[in-house]
């Protein structure tokens, strides 16, 4: 519990006052003892730093580590620069992902490696915001190697703090990247040797031949000097980032006394003396990078940048010719490889794109693309959509058992299940949900080839949610279907699945011994 640090004495005359029991015009900003706190825990820190009862007397982090200091040191600049509402932290793995205990910002979590990646996300979605990369040398220069250097060569608008300690300090002293040649770690017991390990990866520098970044500089928090060159460094890389000035990258030398086996003076030393010779301190960018204007993502709809031009006598994507009940839909469409589960997705997005709806398609396969199990994920929005991800589906199409067992259950109550069978399998039941079977391969088989199941599945699906226009459906196979006598077949199982649906589908909740739910 960062405990306020109380520097600078008051007036001697308060005090004798406060002493004597008289009560003077005490001033506010002196305390209880008799102090004017002049350097004390920033605002910008939780007030209480939530940890198990047994522990509750100290942070996460190890006395004399670094992460305590650069902490602080964000924390006063952003303060300063009144920038505590606007700040996004991204956390990944590693001893910094406890950032998120300390600091009373928006933060997000990311998987290792990836902050630069899930920052890029956020601060391209809300550019005004001021985004923060927070990364150990093992999450940033091992796993995370190809993010940080395709966001640096993007020179996305975030800040990286980088704090390096060459060495995994979370999970117990493995090499990293950083790892100084003969220094000693559980995976490199005799010493880092290049010839076997190679050498330290220096990254401001790896950084620093790209074009874009506009701010790199490599800092230590080794002694009361350069932590002060530190926090100038950082006040400077979050002054950029809100200017809007480019990618902006701090490398911290930092202390991990725990895992080096020194106390927390040794270790600040260490950094010094065994560090900065390897890793130079340096400002390696400084300038506004020269990025031609322009080239701004284009703000259209998907079909007008695929120029996708709507056939005679279909929705016009300009002017969409039906008026959509829902605000989304969300599929998911599930079978085997051959089964058309994937196609039947992308012909949804296409019809989709044609009514002039936000769409995205997801597919999801094993190594077999062949016969393996696959399944995609499809969204019909009016909307802009936030993630082609999609968790619990409106609708269902299952084209196989494992399928319908698989994913049921994650479909919303009250939704629906389309699954090609002529009956429900035994013991199968999911009461929150609509269940239709459809006997879709053989009503394919009749129609003359297996392949049309899918579009059976297609015509039930128009019929079942009315979600877009099966005139639709027709004007996409026909620019997609090229064999004629294919195109026919395609046009009848469409028309079956929807009399089938029409005419013979039963709904219920609960599998019955006719094989209808
Ligand atoms: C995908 C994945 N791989 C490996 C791990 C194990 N892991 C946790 S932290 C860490 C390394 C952390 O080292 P560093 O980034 O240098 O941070 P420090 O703890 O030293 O601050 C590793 C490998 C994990 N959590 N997730
Ligand atoms: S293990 Fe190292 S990096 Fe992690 S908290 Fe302890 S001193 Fe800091």
């Amino acid at each position: 519990m960062a405990n306020r640090s109380v520097i600078g004495v008051v007036d001697p005359e308060i005090k004798s006052e406060l002493k004597s029991g008289a009560s003077p015009e005490v001033d506010p900003k002196v305390n209880n003892n008799g102090y004017e706190p002049v350097h004390s825990k920033s605002p910008l820190f939780y007030d209480l730093y939530e940890r198990k009862a047994e522990l509750k007397h100290q942070t996460h982090y190890c006395p004399g580590c670094g992460h305590g200091v650069a902490h602080k040191l964000i924390a006063e600049a952003l303060q300063d620069l009144g920038l505590q509402d606007k700040t996004i932290f991204v956390s990944p793995v590693g001893c910094s992902v406890f950032a998120y205990y300390y600091f009373d910002v928006g933060n997000v979590q990311a998987a290792h490696g990836r902050a630069p990646a899930s920052a890029t996300g956020i601060k391209r979605s809300c550019p005004d915001k001021i985004v923060i990369s927070y990364q150990g040398d093992g999450d940033l220069a091992a796993i995370g190697t190809a993010e940080i250097v395709h966001a640096a060569n993007r020179g996305e608008k975030i800040t990286v703090f980088f704090v390096n300690n060459a060495i995994y300090g979370m999970t117990g002293g493995q090499m990293a990247p950083t790892t100084l040649v003969g220094q000693k770690s559980t995976t490199s017991p005799w010493g880092r040797r290049p010839a076997n390990e190679g050498f330290p990866l220096h990254m401001a520098e790896l950084i620093a031949t790209l074009e874009a970044p506009a701010y790199i500089e490599r800092v230590a928090l080794s002694d009361n000097k350069n932590i002060m060159k530190a926090r100038r460094a950082i006040r400077k890389a979050l002054e950029i980032q809100r200017d809007g000035a480019g990618f902006s990258f701090v490398e911290i030398l930092s202390p991990c006394p725990t895992i080096w086996g020194k106390d927390p003076v040794e270790a600040r030393r260490w950094v010094l003396d065994k560090m900065t010779p390897t890793f130079p301190l340096n400002v390696f960018r400084d300038r506004r990078p020269e990025i031609p204007a322009g080239n701004e993502p284009p703000q259209r709809t998907v079909a007008d940048v695929l120029e996708i031009t709507p056939k005679e006598g279909a929705h016009d994507a300009s002017k969409p010719k039906r008026a959509h009940r829902f605000k989304d839909v969300k599929l998911k469409i599930a079978g085997l490889g051959g089964q058309g589960v994937l196609l039947l997705g992308q012909l949804l997005i296409e019809m989709g794109m044609r009514e002039g709806l936000e769409v995205s398609w997801l597919p999801s396969y094993g190594p077999e693309m062949r016969s393996g199990s696959a399944h995609c994920h499809v969204c019909l929005s009016k909307e802009r959509i936030g993630s082609p991800l999609i968790s619990h589906p409106d609708v269902l199409v299952a084209m196989n058992e494992l399928s319908l067992r698989k994913f049921a259950h994650e479909v919303v109550s009250g939704g629906i299940v389309l699954y090609n069978g002529a009956s429900l399998p035994a013991h199968f039941y999911a009461p929150e949900v609509q269940v239709v079977a459809i006997p879709a391969a053989e009503i394919a088989d009749k129609l003359g080839s297996t392949k049309v199941a899918n579009i059976v599945m297609l015509g039930a699906l128009l019929e079942e949610t009315e979600c877009l226009a099966p005139g639709t459906a027709l004007s996409v196979l026909e620019d997609k279907v090229k064999k004629l006598d294919l195109l026919e077949i395609d046009r009848k199982a469409l028309t079956a699945g929807r009399l089938f649906i029409d005419e013979q589908a039963h709904i219920g909740a609960v599998s019955q011994p006719d094989g209808f739910a």
